[in-house]
């Protein structure tokens, strides 16, 4: 894991939050369609699975043509949406170059009747409307080049391949061309990092760096070595992450182009994803696949200008924040800070009343960043009956002042301070997540959370999980599990048995790929549900949970990707 603290050269982008990504490139000529047959998932990965030769594929060359591409209008959108960076596509996967490349002739400027750079023009456009502009560049697959990973069909086996060749011959080159040719760009993202090794992983790290020492290098580097990780493409952790992250994400289903593709996330989801990130210290890439006309479909940019209008108004809660100071989840309360300032961010509004627990700090002021003449009441306390649980109560507008998520900020009277202990929350419910677990005893040492809040490899019957949380209201309550899974690998899961304990009570039921959601909107990963039972908590004060598994675990992947334990009063 990275620390904080390594140097500065990281700030820029910590403080960014959202950024722009752009997937543009020969494949928005077939969007998806290929000699009259649509391919299903992703459009720029056309050319892999309709298998086409090279020299098919290249004549999409002969035709790329985008006259309506406009430097300014993409530049000026990612400003509009408040997003602080572009990334986009200097090689993808089908080793084409957006740029002009002395390396190959496989480029924009010699290989098209079209002989602009628009990567040039980008530059130009983004220094001068002040944005970092980064490159993805894809340093392993490469289905134009022999020695490169992932073309089988034209070219021989990729175990038998000569991958340093193709570093040394291509992907440096072609790196040196894009760090000298366009100023300084603020990090290179590579991606997908199939056949590379460690030490040519730090080979391409420490190439980069020689050229421009501030220049970031994206995780999917490969081997860990990257300044910073990337989540999987549309995921979102379960937790407050440690350590750098960012999660690559689009807007409807495909990263390029894809005529038919209509499946595109509400301004509602994407403030929700926006805000979930920031809570957890995440960064969020947001992707646009413009036609090979070079038109940014109208569909997202109304979406981008909807997050943009909201960011104007809240963007104090989302900039240069960090994550919540808490260990765990709020409800439909997000949370983050800086400085002094504590931001709620309300998804669900919660009408008059709303308490929040456990902040230790002294309240100076309460404003909503949609409107700071709204005066808002509040009292704070700490109960010696209830362990010395702080609560402050807000009195809030029956109605949200802003008609997304609304934003709160608590002036506090130093750096927020919280209760570190599990604390049922003011609408009653109780969240035992994985990153809050103790480990009880682990004979084969490989359970653990991981950084994004999911247990990894938990499948051994004498693992048992525990926390112990605090009570403030008893009665009865709903248990259910959450797993993150992705919706279109159910086969890497399985079913698990589980018993779980809560004070003196017990419930079991099974979880598993069976409670994957079979809704085909929305991203692949997501968070999936089972509910268990019912149980009784009789008594105030800290009660303790533990959960186990009801038989070994043999699935291929990991155990249970088990999230969170979620009680909610009946
Ligand atoms: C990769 C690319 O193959 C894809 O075309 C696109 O550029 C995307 C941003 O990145 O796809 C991936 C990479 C990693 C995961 C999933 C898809 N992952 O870790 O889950």
């Amino acid at each position: 894991m990275m620390s904080k603290d390594t140097s500065h050269f990281m700030d820029w982008w910590r403080e960014a939050r959202f950024g722009l990504f752009i997937h543009w490139g020969l494949y928005a000529i077939p969007a998806g369609v290929w000699r009259g047959t649509l391919y299903p998932w992703i459009g720029e990965w056309i050319m892999k699975h309709a298998r086409i030769p090279v020299k098919d594929y290249e004549q999409l060359a002969t035709q790329f043509y985008p006259v309506k591409f406009d430097a300014e209008s993409w530049v000026s959108l990612a400003k509009r949406a408040g997003m602080k960076y572009i990334t986009i596509t200097s090689k993808h996967h089908d080793g084409f170059a957006l740029y002009k490349s002395r390396v190959s002739p496989y480029n924009i400027v010699d290989a098209t009747p079209y002989k602009r750079d628009p990567i040039k023009e980008l530059a130009e456009e983004c220094s001068r409307q002040g944005i970092k502009l980064c490159f993805y560049y894809s340093q392993s697959q490469d289905w134009h080049h022999p020695n490169g990973i992932g073309n089988d069909w034209d070219f021989k086996p990729d175990e038998e391949k000569d991958f340093q060749e193709y570093l040394d011959n291509k992907v440096k080159p072609q790196l040196k061309e894009l760090l000298t040719q366009y100023g300084p760009i603020g990090m290179i993202w590579f991606d997908t990092p199939k056949s590379i090794t460690k030490e040519q992983s730090l080979e391409l790290k420490a190439y980069v760096k020689s050229i421009q020492s501030d220049c970031l290098v994206s995780g999917r580097i490969g081997n860990g070595v990257g300044d910073y990780a990337s989540l999987g493409d549309n995921q979102h952790p379960a937790g407050p992450v440690h350590g750098d992250f960012e999660t690559p994400c689009t807007l409807n289903d495909t990263w390029g182009y894809k005529s038919c593709d209509d499946n595109w996330k509400t301004v509602e989801e994407l403030i929700d994803l926006l805000v979930n990130c920031v809570s957890k210290g995440v960064n969020y890439l947001l992707n646009v696949g413009p036609t090979a006309e070079g038109i940014i479909p109208a569909e997202s940019i109304e979406r981008l200008e909807a997050v943009g209008q909201w960011l104007k108004v809240n963007g104090e809660a989302v900039y240069a924040t960090g994550a919540t100071p808490y260990p765990g989840e709020h409800g439909d309360v997000r949370i983050s800070q800086k400085g002094n300032t504590l931001y709620l961010m309300f998804k669900k509004w919660p009408g008059e009343r709303f308490t929040l627990f456990g902040l230790k700090n002294r309240v100076l002021n309460a404003r909503f960043l949609a409107d700071a003449r709204i005066f808002v009441e509040y009292t704070q306390s700490v109960l010696s009956t209830d362990n010395n649980l702080a609560r402050l109560d807000l009195l809030l507008p029956e109605e949200s002042p802003d008609s997304l998520v609304t934003v709160l900020a608590l002036d506090l009277d130093s750096v927020p301070s919280v209760d570190m202990r599990i604390l049922q929350q003011a609408d009653y419910s109780i969240r035992l997540p994985a990153h809050q677990a103790g480990i009880g005893e682990n004979p084969s040492g490989v359970t653990e959370c991981l950084p994004i809040g999911i247990m990894s490899n938990w499948n051994d019957p004498r693992t048992a999980l525990d926390w112990s949380f605090e009570v403030h209201t008893p009665g009865r309550f709903r248990v259910a599990l959450e797993l993150q899974m992705h919706r279109k690998r159910p086969e890497l899961y399985g079913t698990f048995p589980v018993t779980v304990q809560i004070g003196e009570a017990s419930v079991k039921g099974e979880a598993g790929s069976i409670n994957i959601s079979r809704d085909e909107s929305g991203d692949p990963f997501h968070t999936a549900r089972a509910e268990l039972g019912e149980i009784d908590i009789t008594q105030t004060g800290t009660i303790s949970a533990a959960m186990r598994l009801g038989k070994a675990i043999q699935n291929g992947a990991d155990g249970m990707p088990f999230a969170s334990i979620v009680l909610e009063p009946k």
